[in-house]
């Protein structure tokens, strides 16, 4: 008797140490199971599929178009350890899992347990390596967030793999919107109501959503409810219209999630990475899934159209962050009363360091054994479960470092802001834009942190690029546990659609050709003659270099003799390049680095490794601004770059700091 008493109160005792964070508010059981237990995940397949597996990884190798980059099989066993209590299932479907994330090396797996069973609860399950980010942690943190607040959501804890007996690492385990999940969470068997919204620009409208999301249950080929829903979202002008169907509060909730943790990967920039599901005699919610891009990961990577020299992306307010959209015009522009207060209550409640700080820590000690063993070569030299030979890692000391207040490199090139950095740096914001009381040990400026400046990612600017070789050396030497691989994690520099167009609007620039030209455009002011551009690029031949266009009225550059081909004294020009010429802080690429590594409004970037700074490279053309702004008529003032958003019966508009300008003329005259 006493024994059992004993027993039953360490459960309790457990019970309540486990959910300490989350609180009272359940998760499926293999959740709860593995908050103080890594689970083992044993994959066993045919010693042919196997090998399948292990060149299916290979995605986004050279190979690419030579192997199938999927793999699925329904051949697999999985036998599961926790706690020492083995659960084996003999018909499992096993599947390569994951989309942009199949680029790094470690693959991510797609569980599906057949037939009648369950693993405590669930049956699709997501082993995820969540290899763009260093901390293991940012997925998990944000379920735990969703439960803790008690939103419908995901769930994640952590696990081991192996396959065939081959250790394969460290994993987040996850589990997955499905019908299944809907059955287990809602009681609801085989809904007809869950889509998913996966592509790219779903904005929930007819016009992209009635086939961007597809419905869950194949058996679905009526999806007059799911257009309707968009269509009545479509039509309305409030809140109210809506409130009747759409669950707008918890809409809402995760709107402010996405602004809080710089998510850029749902529906406020990308606007994908979601589904919508309408329980029965409910409203519809919004669901979102795939957090390894959150709390300031990779973020410049994922505001492609929003960047800035000065991009500071804590201090962002939320009209800064949010793309255009009709719901978030309706829900929280036209009167932002209802959101404001929901950000308010997220803050307080779970988004501050207060309580998010001494969980983090708590996570971090709890998986530190298991990063270290999936950061440790077998004897061969190889990491766990590196199945894709290709792509760059994240060593020791930046997972140390990232899950506290250092900033480091990721594997995109871009910044991926330390954890804790990011939610101290985003709460002060909120606390101040919000009026909401604050912690004063977090907001209290003195508040003391410290950064590993072996691992700091030291450019001044946050903007993405692709690391090069030059780069990778210097990120391995200042790293003495670095297993950082020496290969670029990317093809491609930039999307060729924004170099063929935009800033240049009537050249046909390519970077490929190898014809140098230089090039120089007379002055028309008073001073000495100015030439420019000093330093090469590189254009196509059929460049409308010598022969502007007809559209090309400008009074600078109209004929072919006013090209002239410096001498080298007129190559010592008064602006080297465009950059320049605008009063940024920036320099101008030196002569002779000209690999573009990002575009904006502002032309093309090159960086610079020795500085590690961002450097200007498109050529500064002589122009003549415009006497007077035509938009400012419409109130908006003119841009200072070329880049083309909209035309109007007005003119042409462009995007700079937020706001829409007007296209200048002189972007007509710029032909290089
Ligand atoms: C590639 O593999 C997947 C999963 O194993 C399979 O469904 C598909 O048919 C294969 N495709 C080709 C072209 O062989
Ligand atoms: C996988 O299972 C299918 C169906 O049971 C079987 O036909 C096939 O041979 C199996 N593949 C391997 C490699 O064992
Ligand atoms: C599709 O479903 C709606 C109800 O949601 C129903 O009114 C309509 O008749 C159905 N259409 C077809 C073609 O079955
Ligand atoms: C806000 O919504 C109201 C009610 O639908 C509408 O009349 C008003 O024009 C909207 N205001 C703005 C600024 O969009
Ligand atoms: C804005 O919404 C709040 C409630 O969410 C309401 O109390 C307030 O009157 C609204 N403000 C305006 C200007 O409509
Ligand atoms: C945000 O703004 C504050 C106050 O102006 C400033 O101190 C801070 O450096 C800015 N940037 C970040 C990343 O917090
Ligand atoms: C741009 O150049 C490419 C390669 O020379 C050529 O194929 C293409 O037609 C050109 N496009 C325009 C718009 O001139
Ligand atoms: C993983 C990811 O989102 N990578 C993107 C980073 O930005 C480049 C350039 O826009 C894209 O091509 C990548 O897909």
């Amino acid at each position: 008797m006493l024994k059992i008493i004993i027993f039953i109160l360490l459960s309790v005792y457990y019970a309540s140490a486990i959910n300490t964070f989350i609180g009272n508010n359940k998760r499926a059981e293999i959740f709860e199971l593995t908050d103080n237990e890594i689970a083992v995940f044993n994959i066993f397949l045919p010693k042919t599929e196997l090998v399948q597996l292990k060149r299916a990884a290979q995605y986004g190798n050279i190979q690419i178009n030579t192997i199938n980059t999927s793999f699925k099989t329904k051949n697999a066993t999985l036998i599961v350890d926790i706690k020492g209590i083995e659960k084996v299932y003999d018909k499992v479907t096993f599947s390569l899992g994951g989309s942009s994330s199949r680029s790094f090396g470690k693959q991510g797996y797609n569980l599906k347990i057949r037939g009648k069973e369950d693993l405590f609860g669930r049956t699709h399950l997501r082993l995820r390596p969540d290899a763009r980010e260093a901390t293991y942690l940012r997925s998990k943190l944000v379920c735990d967030i969703h439960n803790r607040l008690g939103l419908p959501s995901i769930s994640a804890n952590f696990a081991t793999l192996y396959i065939n007996d081959e250790f394969m690492g460290f994993y987040v385990l996850l589990d997955a919107f499905k019908l299944s999940w809907v059955e287990h969470e809602y009681n609801e068997k085989d809904t007809t109501t869950l889509y998913q919204c996966k592509d790219l620009n779903n904005y929930l409208t007819v016009q992209t959503s009635s086939k961007g999301c597809t419905n869950e249950n194949e058996e679905v080929t009526n999806h007059s409810e799911w257009i309707d829903f968009l269509t009545r979202l479509d039509a309305a002008q409030s809140a109210e219209e809506i409130e009747d169907f759409f669950d707008i509060d918890q809409f809402l909730k995760e709107i402010a999630f996405e602004y809080l943790s710089g998510s850029w990967d749902h529906y406020l920039n990308y606007a994908h990475n979601f589904y919508m599901y309408k329980p029965k005699n409910d409203k519809w919610k919004f669901l979102l899934y795939d957090f390894d891009g959150e709390f300031g990961q990779d973020i410049a990577n994922g505001t492609q159209n929003q960047r800035n020299p000065s991009d500071d992306y804590p201090n962002y307010t939320f009209r800064q962050w949010a793309r255009k959209r009709h719901l978030i015009d309706i829900l929280i522009i036209n009167n932002s009363t209802r959101f404001d207060n929901i950000v308010r209550n997220f803050v307080t409640e779970a988004f501050n360091p207060t309580v998010l700080f001494p969980h983090i820590d708590e996570l971090k000690e709890f998986i530190r054994p298991y990063v270290v063993m999936d950061k440790t070569p077998n004897k061969n030299g190889k990491y766990p479960g590196r199945l894709n030979e290709r792509s760059g890692d994240y060593s020791f000391a930046q997972w140390d470092a990232n899950c506290e207040f250092t900033s480091i490199r990721s594997t995109q090139g871009a910044k991926a802001y330390g954890l804790k950095f990011w939610i101290l740096a985003k709460y002060r914001f909120v606390c101040r834009t919000y009026n909401i009381e604050c912690d004063p040990y977090y907001t209290d400026e003195n508040y003391k942190y410290s950064i590993d400046e072996n691992v700091e990612f030291k450019t001044k600017y946050y903007y993405p690029f692709y690391v090069s070789k030059t780069q990778t050396q210097s990120t391995t030497t200042a790293t003495t546990e670095s297993i950082i691989s020496t290969t670029p994690p990317t093809e491609g520099i930039i999307p060729s659609s924004t170099v063929d167009s935009q800033l240049f609007e009537n050249t046909n620039i390519s970077f490929q050709t190898t014809t140098t030209t230089t090039i120089a455009s007379q002055s028309t002011t008073t001073e000495t003659m100015t030439i420019t551009p000093s330093f090469e690029i590189t254009v196509s031949q059929s460049t409308t270099l010598s022969e502007p266009t007809e559209t090309s009225t400008s009074e600078i550059v109209t004929t072919t003799s006013d090209l002239i081909i410096p001498t080298s004294e007129a190559l010592k020009p008064r602006y080297n390049c465009w950059l320049e010429y605008i009063g940024s802080e920036f320099s101008c690429c030196d002569s002779g680095n000209t690999d573009v590594y990002f575009y904006d409004g502002d032309g093309e970037w090159g960086f610079n490794f020795e500085t590690q700074e961002w450097c200007g490279l498109s050529p500064y053309i002589d122009i003549v601004e415009d006497k007077e702004c035509w938009s400012l008529k419409q109130g908006y003032s003119c841009c200072r770059g070329c880049k083309v958003q909209t035309k109007d019966e007005y003119g042409k508009w462009g995007i700079e700091n937020n706001e829409w300008c007007g296209i200048q003329s002189y972007c007509s005259t710029i032909t290089l």
